[in-house]
């Protein structure tokens, strides 16, 4: 546990009675300057801490952020070592790309509650507005490119695992949304995964994935008429984002370990268990909107490729955009 977070502990067990500076320097063996400034800092992140003269430090408000200090206690995963941000920045992905070149193990995290310039895949746009969860994990799989190719897939899955952990009943849409079903109508997107990698000749040097999850409705509407938020699936209350963040990070460090351990294999049937696209007819657009394969999505292989059958046999496509056709039960 670092300082920081061990001051705060120690404000957190204090309760509303408080606790001298004194006392916390003196059982975290720090000077009571330390305390003082882990205290400023924590009171700039957005704390409430109140000084009452002879009784010290009292807790008086959480802010609702994904700060490091708040996830770390609520992590299960032990893969997530290193937490930071938690507040503003321009894009987490960004921000865990300059770590991992900077030798940034596997585990770093980068959290934030707001993006100025949240990406999407192929230089789209992420809307990235409070209310909703912003990060980004550092991962170096022992992998040669090609066999990384079902990460994207074991992510979003990791995401909607975590998500469903919070009652959220979060499903798959091949290859790289999480979705809340809403019956018979399009599902509406609940979260985005971004993988951005670095290779060296065909050896995997990092791979930072990035996930974006709507949490609650922005202030001013959604931008988006098929965006979802998990407020939506919980009678408007949505958990801390710090809770959220947790779960996400649970979700995807199982779901990583898994694909290390046993390939996307170990993963497909629970991939199919939970993608909203089997039996239904599909189009698979490129980046460009061409179309790649038009027919029923008929499961997803070992590889992470979407298989589509049409009227001249299976395609197998390993990128793109699906559009739901209408018609063809989902299964
Ligand atoms: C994605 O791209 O779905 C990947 C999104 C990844 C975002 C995370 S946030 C943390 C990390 N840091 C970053 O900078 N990025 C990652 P794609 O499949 O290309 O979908 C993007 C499209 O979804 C946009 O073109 C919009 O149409 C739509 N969109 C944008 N923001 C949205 C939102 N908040 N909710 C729903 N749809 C959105």
């Amino acid at each position: 546990m670092n300082t920081r977070r061990a001051v705060l502990a120690a404000l957190r067990d204090a309760g509303a009675s408080g606790v001298s500076g004194e006392a916390v320097a003196r059982a975290l063996g720090m000077s009571r300057a330390a305390v003082a400034k882990h205290v400023a800092a924590l009171r700039a992140a957005g704390y409430g801490i109140e000084a009452a003269p002879g009784s010290g430090y009292a807790l008086t408000a959480v802010p609702d952020l994904p700060l490091p200090e708040e996830v770390a206690p609520l992590l299960d995963s032990a893969i997530w070592a290193d937490l930071r941000g938690g507040g503003e920045t321009g894009s987490t992905n960004d921000d865990a790309k300059a770590l991992a070149r900077a030798g940034a193990p596997e585990g770093t995290v980068v959290l934030a509650a707001r993006q100025t310039a949240g990406r999407g895949r192929f230089a789209r746009a992420w809307s990235s507005p409070p209310g909703g969860l912003y990060l980004s994990v550092v991962l170096r799989p022992p992998l040669p490119l090609p066999e990384a190719s079902p990460l994207p897939l074991a992510v979003s899955l990791g995401v909607a695992r975590g998500l469903r952990s919070l009652g959220v009943p979060a499903a798959l849409k091949w290859p790289n949304d999480v979705v809340l079903p809403a019956g018979g109508a399009a599902p509406g997107k609940l979260a985005g995964v971004l993988l951005e990698v670095s290779a060296e000749a065909d050896a995997l040097e990092w791979v930072v994935a990035g996930i974006g999850v709507n949490v609650r409705r922005p202030a001013g509407g959604s931008p988006f008429p098929d965006a979802a938020y998990a407020e939506d699936a919980l009678g408007g209350a949505a958990p801390p984002l710090a809770a959220v963040a947790a779960a996400a990070l649970d979700g995807v460090g199982g779901a990583y370990l898994a694909f290390l351990a046993g390939g996307f294999e170990q993963l497909a049937g629970e991939y199919e268990a939970r993608w909203v696209l089997g039996g239904r007819e599909v189009r698979v657009s490129d980046a460009r909107g061409g179309v790649v394969a038009e027919g029923t999505a008929a499961g997803v292989d070992g590889c992470g490729r979407l298989m589509v059958d049409g009227p001249r046999g299976r395609t197998s496509v390993s990128t793109g955009e699906v559009t739901l056709r209408g018609g063809g039960a989902p299964r």
